[in-house]
């Protein structure tokens, strides 16, 4: 699939492990898949949770929107597989982000190929609780990580998720909400991505967000996790990817 990714580009992905890149959506794009979300949704539909993309034409459009996965074909070097669909809309009063972790605690894969697309569907910046990253932190090892520890700045909960390995195995794996310990605060960069763009990052990218303390701007955000072609999932909730 052809991208449209600069090689130098595609350089700056490997040196820092996320690459923003403006312009990905168009307004209406962006106006149309806020307005539809502004519905009411029926309970069916909120129960797919991450795989809403495999029945909601606005998801699956920004889920396998060409312009996009051209680009992830590039970074990943292959074709890609959807994983999930999150759309994260942070409240200004305060709504409250994701703790800094790497996705491979959350989703682990084999080969590790997962990586993301996040797109801003406002303007987002630290003042509303934009995306965060750590630059380079995609060549150092999976940080040991603990529940999160201030809850006005992020969610934290509990929960077990079944598991299957490519052997036919199963079981259960209880996960908390993932804070990495022992990083350096001066380390992280704040990102202010404008409406319709949006961050590729891989999966071993230290990533989050912290509360929206805007007061009047909500943020934002619709992310999609890809895994090349031929990578187990082992979460059996989201096991079944589905090729871009
Ligand atoms: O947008 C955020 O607050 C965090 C998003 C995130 O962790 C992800 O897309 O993997």
């Amino acid at each position: 699939m052809a991208g449209g990714l600069t090689q130098d580009q595609i350089r700056q992905y490997g040196k820092d492990g996320y690459l923003i890149v403006e312009d990905l959506l168009t307004a209406s794009e962006v106006e149309t898949f806020l307005a539809e979300e502004a519905k009411e949704k029926p309970q069916a539909w909120k129960e797919l949770a991450l795989r809403r993309y495999t029945v909601d034409p606005q998801w699956q459009l920004l889920a396998t929107h060409p312009k996009i996965s051209g680009m992830v074909s590039q970074l990943m070097q292959g074709p890609p597989s959807i994983v999930q669909t999150m759309y994260m809309n942070k409240s200004p009063e305060g709504g409250t982000g994701v703790a800094l972790h790497q996705d491979t605690h959350y989703i682990r894969n084999e080969p590790n190929t997962l990586m993301a697309c996040w797109l801003a569907l406002s303007d987002t910046d630290k003042e509303n609780g934009g995306l965060c990253v750590v630059p380079g932190s995609h060549k150092r090892p999976l940080y040991e990580t603990g529940a999160p520890k201030d809850d006005s700045e992020h969610a934290a909960w509990e929960k077990v998720y079944q598991m299957r390995g490519p052997d036919g195995q199963s079981w259960d794996e209880p996960m908390t909400s993932h804070e990495i310990r022992g990083l350096d605060s001066s380390e992280i960069v704040y990102l202010s991505v404008p409406k319709g763009g949006g961050v590729f990052f891989t999966s071993m990218t230290i990533h989050g967000s912290f509360a929206n303390r805007s007061g009047t701007r909500p943020r934002l955000a619709f992310a999609t996790h890809y895994v090349k072609d031929g990578t187990w999932v082992y979460r059996a909730d989201i096991q079944e990817t589905v090729p871009v």
